[in-house]
């Protein structure tokens, strides 16, 4: 009789998935595919700088981050303007590089930003890598945050007037 066994893995598995969490009522750890599956997919071709290589173009496809983010339920009265506004959301890559997004730059109410979590970047499709940050009005690449492994949103406190 023969036997076949599976050769050792050797190097660690990247699922691409990633947690969104914080002041919300339904937290929830996703994959690029279900970013695919679930939200209506958007395109864009950004252009960027970067302080080390120079200008960068890309085109990027995925979901608007603002659809996503519904799913999760943030802790605020999504009729109330005022309360959004006092949300932030905090992404982080898996190298630890993280950047925040004011709540409001993508509300429809405030700056309306198209901002997507890409799940395919110039036609290579973002699975095992994980979804990136895409925020096409941005001039300098450093919140084009790749390789996203949480996604927190909250708010911070405020300091008083005194301090
Ligand atoms: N996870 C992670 N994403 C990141 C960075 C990083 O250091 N880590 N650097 C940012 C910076 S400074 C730039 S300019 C762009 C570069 O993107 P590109 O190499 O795909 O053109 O990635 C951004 N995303
Ligand atoms: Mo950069």
């Amino acid at each position: 009789m023969s036997s076949v066994t599976a050769p050792p893995r050797t190097d660690p598995v990247r699922t691409g998935r990633f947690t969104i969490h914080g002041e919300v009522a339904r937290p929830l750890t996703l994959s690029v595919a279900d970013l695919r599956r679930r939200w209506g997919q958007h395109e864009a071709t950004v252009t960027f700088d970067c302080a080390t290589s120079g200008p960068q173009e890309h085109h990027f496809r995925g979901p608007l981050l603002r659809e996503v983010l519904e799913a999760v339920e943030p802790s605020f009265d999504p009729r109330r303007r005022k309360e959004r506004a006092r949300f932030l959301v905090a992404f982080t890559g898996g190298d630890g590089h993280h950047a925040v997004l004011a709540w409001a730059e993508f509300d429809t109410d405030f700056g309306a930003l198209p901002i997507l979590l890409a799940t395919r970047m110039d036609g290579t499709e973002l699975d095992e890598a994980g979804c990136q940050l895409v925020v096409p009005s941005d001039h300098c690449g450093a919140r084009y945050i790749s390789a996203v492994t949480s996604v927190w949103i909250g708010t911070c406190r405020v300091p008083d007037a005194t301090s």
